[in-house]
């Protein structure tokens, strides 16, 4: 990458101290701008500033002072002020001081990053029902015992764009308005055309696929509203005034069907696995997590073989612990209670910080607990509900782990996972109940 180049002699800074202190200087406060740039708290965009030049200054002139920088004009913005780009990696303090240092530079400082604070304004989250997202300190809403979202996204962190996860569940309405800008397209599949586009073993799996059926529809019905409801935690779309909001505001779903009217077997959940896996490797997607709600039956190596192969590719696999209020340490529920290492096995909390009496635990099989009673989501058909369960917990922590992700790029799964139990809050329900003795807890996300 083209880095600062000899105009960056130590003679033109030194020179351009000297105009900064002089009486000639014009414009801005370089002061100000030049401390706050030391400060990552003040985040601005890389390889741009916002010069102003001074007025009248011939084009001939102002080239020259940009040329001191390597930059160039990119957008007119008022009266003598542009954003000008600079080389990749270019020192921006270096810069400023440069061109502040230039006849025709009335000023230059950085294009510095705002962001609108975001507060949901989806009508469960205002209403008060959407317990599950809300923080001690959350924005019109709190409950110590929800997953802090609405905390995170008060600093600005609501999106997970860039990150993929995958939903091994039931079908699920993407076409549900708090659910279609979420949901996954296969960019190397072309729909319709009965050629399998993208060479994975399955034909015009564009938008996911259903292994129940054996098909490309991942949405068959009404009955499709566990994995609908699902999906709404983990992703469903924040701040369009409507609905619910999920964990994160943006974010790819991958739908991966294998249960079909609220049943399915081992085989088809080992292929929804591999596949989600395979997809990951084939596309290069950032595909951190599956979410699975779902568990029963006994003992199978084939499924903990794909849930291993998914952990080796980076991949954590969030289990539901099972509703049967046992602690599943003793008797195991299967798929929380293989020891996968990228398995991260959930509890569910009632809104007042109980464990839910249907909830599972284990302290070595069950990581940690997330809001589970009465959460609100997406329903079909264009509809919300409120369902209970350890199903509805998981979901907080796959979005918890997306936005991590997003924030945190190039984590493996082990680190992923170490993160996510390591910012948990201890909870006296949950207390030797679980690995980490505590409550999901994304504020700092
Ligand atoms: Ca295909
Ligand atoms: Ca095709
Ligand atoms: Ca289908
Ligand atoms: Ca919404």
């Amino acid at each position: 990458m083209p880095r600062f180049t000899p105009r960056f002699s130590h003679t033109l800074i030194a020179s351009a101290l000297v105009v900064l202190s002089g009486a000639s200087w014009a414009g801005g406060r370089p002061d100000l701008v030049l401390a706050q740039l030391q400060d990552a708290q003040h985040e601005r965009l890389a390889d741009q500033l916002l010069v102003q030049f001074k007025p009248g200054v011939a084009a001939m002139l102002r080239q020259t002072a940009l040329d001191r920088v390597g930059g160039k004009l990119a957008q007119h913005l008022h009266g003598d002020l542009h954003r000008v780009t600079l080389p990749a990696g270019t020192d921006l303090a270096a810069a400023i001081r440069a061109l502040h240092g230039h006849a025709a530079v009335d000023f230059a400082e950085p294009n510095w990053v705002v962001r609108h604070t975001k507060v949901s304004d989806d009508t469960y989250y205002t209403s008060g029902q959407l317990w599950g997202m809300y923080g001690d300190t959350s924005p019109l809403q709190q409950n110590q015992y929800g997953s802090q979202a609405g905390e995170a996204w008060d600093k600005g962190h609501f999106s997970c764009k860039g990150v993929l996860v995958g939903i091994i569940d039931e079908g699920v309405q993407y076409t549900h308005p708090d659910l279609k800008a979420n949901h996954w397209t296969n960019p190397s599949e072309i729909d319709g055309n009965g050629v399998d586009d993208d060479g994975n073993g399955y034909v015009d799996d564009t938008h996911g696929w259903d292994f129940a059926n054996d098909d490309k529809s991942v949405y068959d019905g009404t009955f499709d509203s566990h994995g609908t409801h699902v999906s709404g935690t983990v992703g469903g779309k924040g701040g369009n005034g409507a609905g619910v909001a999920g964990v994160c505001w943006k974010v790819k779903m991958v739908h991966a069907k294998f249960l079909d009217h609220g049943t399915g077997s081992t085989a088809d959940a080992i292929l929804a696995v591999k596949y989600i896996t395979d997809l990951k490797t084939r596309h290069n997607l950032n595909l951190v997590a599956t979410n699975n709600s779902w568990g029963g039956g006994g003992y199978s190596q084939g499924l903990k073989d794909a849930i291993d192969d998914s952990g080796n590719k980076n991949i954590l696999f969030v289990a539901a612990a099972g509703n049967g209020s046992s602690n599943i340490d003793i008797t195991p529920h299967y798929p929380a209670s293989y020891t996968s290492a990228n398995i991260v096995a959930v509890a569910a909390l009632n809104s007042n910080g109980t464990l839910a009496s249907y909830s599972n635990w284990g302290p070595t099989s069950v990581d940690l607990c997330a809001p589970g009673s009465g959460i609100y989501s997406t329903y079909p058909t264009n509809s919300y509900a409120a369902l209970n369960g350890t199903s509805m917990a998981a979901p907080h922590v796959t979005g918890g782990i997306a936005l991590y992700a997003k924030n945190h790029p190039g984590l493996t799964a082990a680190q992923l996972k170490t993160a996510i139990l390591g910012t948990t809050t201890a909870t006296t329900s949950c207390n030797g109940k679980t690995v980490s003795n505590g409550r999901l807890n994304v504020s700092t996300f």
